[in-house]
């Protein structure tokens, strides 16, 4: 199946520029293969004056009004950026959206309830140049206007691609802000592909910058993307992972702020995320009906982890089932059960089911907490294989 899927999008028109990547379309609910298979899908491109963004959180007109949960997703550097562009395409009710960055130009065209140019006078809107310490310096600079416009929070998502300068720079700065500022804080970004090679270094650096400042980090490793789908060009793997990052966020935020069959509470998520340390995000998904649809509801989600991780030890999740009006509480509670068997006796499992009558069968979200993945924190070695005619072309399209 996966075969028929990357030749799909194989024969999709390629994107290459920022701006063009900024506009790949969100895919339907559903399963990690459909996330794949739909970005592809380009949709016309959008306008977003700064004159119709809200001024401030409080000014805020499409976050539900009902809600005391006060929740921002901020989007750091170009990957970042782009994670909350497809959130807020995604239509986004829970959460207040914010993209910050040192390149105006990829600024221009990315969509976000506020925008905010980073380090404007250390920079000049040109952005890093691939320098971490020079994004920290433009997020040291501009600290007073970051709290301003961060402002008082329960939840703030950090989305970042670390490897670069702004995201990986910035990010641990920004964590500490809103943190600072009463929210619990929770990263999401991306791991460079191990062909990245000088990008690694610098990733691996930002991740520990970024845990000291976040509760819980959630990491996608890209070069898991490519294990599901090896020849998927660059710009689709790309906008996989900010559709994996957008769910994440979403159905964290979603949880907590609309009511659905069961309930998981701010008080839940903040029990789990809390000192998460690392944790990982999972997507699967069920059909039929019964033990059988539990069984591959179960399966699936525990397949396809995007971080290379043992789930011995595990110390929380949060599993969040979604499933057309047949799904039932004693279903949603098996899947629950196979997920974590053998986490941590300790581990804190909390679980949200909704509703969706979009969807055909059962869609599973799992994010879970205190995972290790050691490769992440080692060095990288320095006399490295001769790369692959392949690989040297994602590396182009990235650099
Ligand atoms: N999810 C996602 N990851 C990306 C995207 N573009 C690049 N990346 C990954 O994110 C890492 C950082 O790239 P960027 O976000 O472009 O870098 P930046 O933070 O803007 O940093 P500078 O441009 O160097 O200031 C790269 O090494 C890639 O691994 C994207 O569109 N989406
Ligand atoms: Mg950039």
């Amino acid at each position: 199946m996966l075969d028929g899927i990357v030749k799909d999008v194989l024969s999709e028109k390629s994107a290459s520029s920022s701006a063009e990547k900024v506009e790949a379309a969100e895919p339907a609910p559903g399963d990690f293969e459909e996330i794949i298979r739909n970005p592809l899908e380009k949709k016309p491109g959008f306008e977003n004056p700064a004159s119709e963004l809200p001024p401030s959180f409080s000014g805020k007109r499409e976050v539900e009004e009902n809600s005391s949960i006060r929740i921002s997703v901020i989007g750091v550097g170009g990957a970042g950026c782009n994670s909350v562009n497809r959130i807020k395409k995604n239509g986004i009710k829970s959460a207040r959206t914010i993209a910050v960055n040192t390149d105006k130009l990829h600024l221009g065209v990315v969509e976000a309830h506020e925008k905010h140019l980073l380090g404007r006078v250390v920079t000049r809107g040109l952005g890093s140049g691939g320098d971490p310490s020079v994004a920290a310096k433009a997020a040291d600079a501009d600290k007073d206007s970051l709290r301003k416009l961060i402002g008082e929070n329960e939840i703030v998502f950090v989305c970042a691609g670390m490897g670069g300068g702004t995201g990986t720079g910035a990010s641990p700065a920004i964590a500490k802000i809103a943190k600072e500022q009463g929210a619990t804080v929770i990263g999401v970004v991306t791991y460079p592909f191990g062909i990245e090679r000088s990008r690694i270094h610098r990733a691996r650096d930002g991740l520990k910058n970024l845990m000291r400042e976040a509760d819980t980090v959630i990491v996608i490793e890209n070069d898991r993307l490519l294990s599901y789908a090896p020849n998927l060009p660059i710009d689709k793997a790309f906008a996989i992972a900010d559709e994996i990052a957008s769910r994440a966020v979403r159905g964290i935020s979603d949880l907590v702020v609309f009511p659905s069959l069961m309930n998981v509470d701010y008080a839940d998520v903040r029990a789990i995320m809390k000192d998460g340390g690392l944790a990982m995000i999972s997507i699967g998904k069920g059909s039929g009906t019964g033990a059988g649809m539990v069984e591959e509801a179960v399966s699936s989600t525990r397949n396809n982890p995007l971080l290379q991780v043992s789930y011995e030890g595990a110390k929380g999740a949060l599993i969040h089932v979604e499933g057309s009006a047949g799904l039932s509480l004693g279903d949603a509670t098996q899947i629950c059960c196979g997920i974590s068997e053998d986490f941590h006796e300790d581990a804190e499992v909390k679980m949200g089911a909704r509703v969706n009558d979009d969807l055909s069968g059962i869609a599973v979200t799992a994010v879970i907490t205190g995972v290790s993945a050691p490769h992440l924190f080692e060095d990288v070695p320095k006399a490295a294989a001769p790369m692959e005619a392949a690989e040297s072309e994602i590396l182009a399209s990235i650099l």
